[in-house]
């Protein structure tokens, strides 16, 4: 047995038979339903109305092909997914991933995340994910383009701005987005919010490049304050991966004081005792879109090492995983802590192993899970629709302040939730039940319909 309640037990066996041989989404459905064990015991009435039965099973998946022609004349046919979780509370929302790893089990684990996620933020936002097996690494511009485009020409029969809204993830930022809305708007002859992450000049949303990265400090300073009186200011910060995430949670830590010492790929990680040069990155990133090794060889005193976990043997106060799923074990959590962590807020979707996360809570590390610690992302997608919807635009301080404040929100929601079911400070169990009780509300309210 798993679960002490018999109802969460039965749900988690149907769970795993009908989802056998994906991992990544057993892993996502088992640590929510162990949140949920005080949420059953004191309302018996969920579990009479199916509600966690009915949130586990996606409302929707849909998987179809993507044929396009490489540079060379060659057919290529890759696979591709969007899965539509749970609409209780406002469309379908979440991103769009392009990587060779991607598969149901990741589009699901992700789908499902995203439902509890864009809930936390309080905007109407249903959950949904999609993407492909497609490797942009490595394609020229025109290959980008032609698969974003026969991507698009089936996916644009299941969305709509208030039906289903894609937006990035890995491998996906402006240039793939730029193709897809291209497509979308040629297919349906019309000029909408379908798309979030968008261009400036075709109805992005000022910050929502940078939101997720400073989403995550926001939360990050938010819960050093509330539960060890601290701040991030001074601290010794190392940040996973070299994307759009790890970027601009480096460029909002060195804001807010802090010195950031390392970053990764999924090649290797960077060590900068003087603090990373952010300028640096981002023109080999961002402009180059080259590998973050090229740092070492442009900014003296800068070391190269191979292999990407090697990143978490470096001591540091914070540890911020912003690169992708089970990408901290418990052997690197076992190092940090003894290392003398004080807290770790996850950047990307499920980047640490259950039992990291177990080791970070025992050791009394302050630990932000990335359903709450990442939703910045999500959230500013939600004021990118709502700008769209009122064909008007914020300014950047207006987006940045509205995004601190849902950040601030969350954190707390998240603590109070933990409190209110007898967990204090395991945001786990709180950003879990603070995201769910919305949905379950919602779906109680419709009666047994989907
Ligand atoms: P990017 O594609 O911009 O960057 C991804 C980064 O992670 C790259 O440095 C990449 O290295 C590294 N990476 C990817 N796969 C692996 C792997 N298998 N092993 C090691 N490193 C890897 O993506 P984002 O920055 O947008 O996304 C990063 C994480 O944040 C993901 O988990 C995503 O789901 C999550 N997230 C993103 C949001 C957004 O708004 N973009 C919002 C909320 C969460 P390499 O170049 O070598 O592949
Ligand atoms: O995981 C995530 O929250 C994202 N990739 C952002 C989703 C979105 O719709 O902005």
């Amino acid at each position: 047995m798993d679960f002490k309640s018999e109802y969460l037990q039965n749900v988690y066996d149907t769970v795993c038979r009908r989802n056998a041989g994906e991992p990544e989404f057993l892993q996502a459905v088992k640590e929510v339903l162990e949140s949920f064990e005080p949420v059953v015991a004191q309302k018996p009435e969920l579990a009479k109305a199916g509600i966690i039965d009915r949130i586990v099973e996606p409302e929707r998946f849909i998987q179809f092909r993507v044929s396009w022609v490489d540079d060379a004349g060659k057919v290529q046919v890759n696979r591709g997914y969007r899965v539509q979780f749970n609409s209780a509370i406002g469309p379908y929302k979440g991103g769009l991933r392009l990587h060779p790893s991607v598969n149901a089990s990741i589009i699901k684990f992700l789908g499902f995340e995203q439902c509890f996620k864009n809930s936390l933020t309080g905007l109407p936002m249903g959950g949904g994910k999609g993407g492909s097996d497609f490797d942009p690494k490595g394609k020229s511009d025109g290959e980008v383009m032609r698969f974003c485009q026969s991507f698009m020409t089936e996916l644009c029969r299941h969305i709509g701005p208030d039906t289903d809204v894609p937006a990035g993830d890995i491998g996906v930022g402006a240039r793939e987005i730029g193709y897809m809305y291209g497509q979308y708007k040629r297919m349906r002859n019309e000029h909408t919010g379908v798309l979030t992450g968008k261009g400036l000049s075709y109805g992005g949303s000022l910050a929502r490049k940078e939101a997720t990265g400073y989403g995550l400090l926001y939360f990050t300073d938010e819960m050093i304050r509330c539960m060890k009186n601290d701040s991030i200011k001074g601290k010794t910060v190392v940040i996973s991966g070299s994307g759009n995430v790890a970027i601009y949670a480096t460029q909002k830590a060195q804001e807010l004081g802090a010195k950031v010492v390392a970053m990764s790929d999924s090649n290797g990680y960077i060590y900068d005792s003087k603090g990373i040069d952010l300028g640096t990155v981002k023109q080999i990133k961002e402009v180059e879109r080259g590998r973050i090794k090229e740092y070492a060889a442009r900014v003296s005193g800068a070391e190269y090492h191979e292999g990407c976990r090697g990143i978490w043997t470096i001591p540091c106060d914070i540890a911020l995983p912003c690169a992708t799923q089970n990408e901290l074990d418990a052997e690197s959590a076992a190092v940090l802590i003894k290392n003398g962590v004080m807290a770790v807020a996850e950047g990307a979707n499920m980047p640490s192993t259950p039992d990291a996360v177990a080791a970070f809570q025992k050791a009394g590390v302050l630990f932000g899970p990335a359903k709450a610690a990442n939703a910045g992302g999500v959230a500013t997608s939600g004021l990118e629709m709502a700008q769209n919807s009122m064909r008007y635009s914020w300014t950047f301080e207006e987006v940045d302040a509205k995004l601190k404040g849902i950040m601030v929100n969350i954190f707390h929601n998240a603590y109070n939730a933990s409190k209110e079911f007898g967990g204090e400070g395991n945001l786990v169990m709180g950003a879990n039940i603070a995201g769910f009780m919305k949905i379950a509300e919602a779906m109680l309210a419709y009666g047994v319909s989907f």
